[in-house]
């Protein structure tokens, strides 16, 4: 068994019902094996990053204790999204940047950099996104975030207009 680990999980969506999905993915990652949610930031209304017209996303992020290592960790995020109804290849809705009714990203595994098929760690483009860096910062401030010091730190270079916490009321 691997050691426990603190993973930092992305989650977004805006397609169908964003915020129950939001929430419902949370719950699935705090069921998953040998791990255990420590913290789920509020939710976020933020505009569509990328070159695609779409509707504002929920973002949200996760703090997850986990045993799993970054490979199974990864797969069982992506079942997470099968489960909810995320469709990739071929439907429109798997565009790259576009539309989707859940997203979840490995952001941050503990100090750890991973560079391997399908999956790099630090998310290559966690340090430029508000949507992301935002609600991570709000739970893990001073999680390490190789190459750019802390969440905090990071989170301090970027513009983070328009990042707005939808209540403070988790079932608004
Ligand atoms: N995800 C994308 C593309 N654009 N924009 C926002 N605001 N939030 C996202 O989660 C997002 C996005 C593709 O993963
Ligand atoms: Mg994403
Ligand atoms: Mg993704």
């Amino acid at each position: 068994m691997s050691p426990s680990t603190h993973a930092c999980i992305g989650l977004g969506a805006n397609l169908g019902h964003p915020q129950e999905a939001v929430r419902a993915a949370i719950r699935a990652l705090d069921d998953l094996p040998q791990s255990r949610v420590l913290a789920a930031s509020r939710l976020y209304r933020t505009p569509a990053w990328g070159n695609i017209e779409q509707p504002d996303f929920v973002n949200a992020a996760v703090l997850l204790e986990t045993r799993l290592d970054p490979r199974s960790l990864l797969e069982h995020l992506l079942d997470i999204e099968r489960r909810a109804g995320r469709m990739r290849g071929g439907d429109a809705a798997s565009v790259r940047w576009g539309p989707r009714v859940i997203d979840l990203d490995l952001l941050l595994y503990g100090e750890r950099t991973i560079n391997i098929p399908g999956l790099r760690v630090p998310h290559p483009h966690l340090h430029e996104r508000a949507f992301a860096l935002v609600p991570l910062a709000e739970i893990a401030p001073t999680a390490p975030f190789p190459g750019h010091g802390s969440v905090g730190e990071a989170l301090r270079h970027i513009d983070a207009a328009g990042v707005e916490a939808i209540s403070d009321l988790r079932d608004s």
